[in-house]
């Protein structure tokens, strides 16, 4: 059970200090520049989210669902401007340029600071100032990690009651010296005491978000939404924790997490790797079409990973809850998200029916007649454009997953069993391959493309290359972290099979050419037959795929033209694919590991065979 739910504590009264120095230092400095009207410590428990929510609905921002179909939940409209995660005003803030590396956007900290400073002068007038301490991890863990994250969004400080462990023990930890990471947070739209407050207060024209990996701050100013502002995730979760993790010998991720059994009632863990809305929550939840199989949720979004003593990699799961994109969410494709959403949740830009609950496309398979959208305006299906934003997002509690594994909130994690990577690519990426070693896996790894979705800005539906799913996460020199991986070979004894996979391959008329969803079972159990061998494979230049018959097609109707195109490799495509793959690799320079380029000559010198 979360530890959230199971604090007895009250919260603690409201006052300014914790009692630690550097802690009541860093906070008194953070409210002399931001100039708040107030300052509030949260504490955690149902008690604190419940008394945010109740202001949250006072102030306009929630609007409760009707409790007799969602109980305890609420809808959240932001800005039209402020949808999604910002990428172009997101910086690594390391000394060094070459310290963040080509994928990165970099400024040098002095220039950043000088920055920040002008941006929070001030930015929290007339606002609360809410200082939120929370834990990565279970609380106890030796993997766990702490922070404090300040901000005066409300919002942000409810749904981080819900995506991390936030508990005034985390203030005693530091109290005690424990290691700690600032976040510092403003949604940049100060008040006057005679001006009335909108329901989503932003500053979209002037987003930044800046990670200093060397001093290990955050700080985030003008945007509410999701991996922007809930701090503990994308920000430190992975931007700070790879950095990190690349000092101390461990990885942080962008990773489900889930504990498969087969029916001989043998357990694997699988973490898999797949770029933003490209289905990790989905595979997270899966509810295997076959017989006899079973899928327990671990994590859905972030993993961190170590050596444990017995030469394995050992994963956990840092987060405390779910940030999912609603639309296509449905009880064919993923009803175990639909049980989970139950209680207790907060959406945020889907569309409100007129008996007061949620909708999103795909939700039904025909819309409601009326709804409000996610705009506020009227809508009905003649109305043309969708009625949930592309990227809403349902917000709940581990807990609540009914598929959630005992083990999920275990101190010491699971040892992994396979390591997947995936994308959308619509083309040459076969449904599964197999990669021929660790160094092969890494390369399948860093050089995974995808079709980018509304969870960034952007054009959608563009290819570009997401190396392990990271390219917007990764808090150091992506080719330092591609040598991180490989050193990995050397660190465990006993590592985790590498596999890429793609759900999202299409027929030349535009159909998906894989059911995907609960038949993505299919590809596991092939997965883990290669763990115990009971599959053979057949070899290709890009790996190993399954043999004539050893995808168990039983009950789903795949034409064999349709299975053929899943897998083909087209030679031509592929050298293509490679090339472009090569130049990807020259933007290193010569911080590209030698045996990436090896990887790439030896799949290129196969293919000519
Ligand atoms: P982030 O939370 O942004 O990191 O995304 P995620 O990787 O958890 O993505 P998610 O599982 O929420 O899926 C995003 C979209 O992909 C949803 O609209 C899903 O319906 C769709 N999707 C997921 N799995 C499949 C699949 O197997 N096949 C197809 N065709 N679509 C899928
Ligand atoms: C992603 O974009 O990968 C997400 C959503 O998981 S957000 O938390 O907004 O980053
Ligand atoms: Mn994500």
């Amino acid at each position: 059970m979360a530890i959230i739910h199971t604090q007895s504590a009250l919260p603690k009264p409201n006052h300014n200090l914790s009692g630690n120095a550097s802690l009541d230092t860093w906070v008194s400095q953070v409210a002399a520049l931001t100039k708040p009207r107030k300052i509030q410590w949260v504490n955690g428990g149902p008690e604190g989210l419940a008394a945010l929510n109740g202001l949250l609905v006072r102030q306009g921002t929630f609007i409760p669902l009707n409790p007799q179909l969602r109980p305890n939940s609420f809808l959240a409209r932001t800005d039209p401007a402020d949808v999604a995660r910002v990428e172009s005003r997101t910086f690594i803030c390391s000394e060094l340029e070459t310290d963040a590396g080509p994928t990165n956007n970099w400024q040098k900290p002095a220039a950043m600071r000088s920055s920040l400073h002008e941006l929070f002068d001030g930015s929290m007038r007339g606002r609360t100032m809410y200082v939120v301490p929370f834990a990565m991890g279970p609380l106890g863990s030796p993997i766990t990690r702490l922070g404090v994250e300040i901000t005066d969004s409300p919002y942000v400080a409810a749904s981080m009651h819900i995506m991390t462990r936030v508990s005034h023990s985390v203030v005693d930890q530091i109290a005690s010296g424990a290691e700690w990471v600032p976040a510092v947070h403003s949604v940049g739209a100060p008040l006057r005491t005679d001006e009335a407050d909108v329901t989503w207060p932003c500053n979209p024209a002037k987003v930044t978000v800046a990670h200093f990996p060397e001093t290990k701050e955050i700080w985030s100013f003008g945007s509410g939404y999701g991996g922007n502002s809930l701090l503990g995730k994308k920000a430190m979760a992975l931007r700070i924790g790879s950095a990190l993790g690349r000092k101390q010998g461990w990885l942080a991720e962008h990773m489900l997490l889930v504990k498969v059994t087969n029916p001989k009632g043998k357990a694997f863990h699988i973490a898999a790797a797949f770029p933003s809305a490209c289905g990790k929550t989905n595979l997270a939840m899966l509810k295997p079409s076959i017989p006899g199989w079973k899928v327990e949720t671990l994590g859905d979004d972030i993993v961190w990973m170590a050596p444990g003593n017995d030469g394995r990699l050992w994963a956990l799961n840092p987060e405390n809850g779910l940030f999912g994109v609603a639309p296509g969410t449905n009880a064919r494709t993923n009803s175990t998200a639909m049980d989970s959403l139950a209680t207790g949740v907060i959406f945020t830009n889907v569309a409100l029916t007129d008996d007061g609950d949620v909708w999103w496309e795909d939700l039904t398979p025909e819309p409601p007649a009326h709804l409000i959208d996610w705009r506020g305006q009227d809508w009905t299906p003649a109305t043309g454009t969708p009625a949930a934003h592309p990227n809403s997002r349902f917000c709940f509690p581990m807990a609540n997953v009914t598929s959630v594994a005992e083990e999920w909130d275990s101190p010491t994690g699971v040892p992994l069993d396979a390591i997947l990577f995936g994308g959308r690519r619509a083309t040459n990426v076969p449904l599964v391959v197999e990669a021929r070693s660790w160094n092969h896996g890494v390369f399948m790894g860093a050089t995974i493309s995808s079709e980018q979705t509304a969870a960034a800005e952007g054009t959608v539906g563009q290819l570009r290359r997401d190396p392990f799913a990271m390219l917007p996460f990764c808090g150091y020199n992506m080719a330092d972290y591609f040598a991180h991986w490989l050193s990995f070979a050397e660190r465990l004894t006993n590592p985790p099979q590498i596999f890429q996979v793609n759900w999202f391959r299409k027929s030349s008329n535009g159909k998906f050419l894989w059911p995907g969803f609960a038949e993505n079972s299919r590809v596991i159990e092939w997965i883990t037959n290669r763990l115990i061998s009971v599959a053979v494979g057949k070899e290709t230049p890009i790996g190993l795929v399954p043999a004539k018959g050893e995808l168990n097609l039983k009950g789903i109707d795949v034409s064999e033209s349709d299975l053929a195109e899943l897998f083909d490799l087209n030679e031509q495509a592929w050298l293509q694919e490679l090339a472009s793959m090569g130049e990807f690799f020259d933007s290193f320079d010569a911080k590209l590991p030698s045996e990436l380029r090896k990887e790439l000559e030896l799949t290129e010198s196969l293919f000519a065979v």
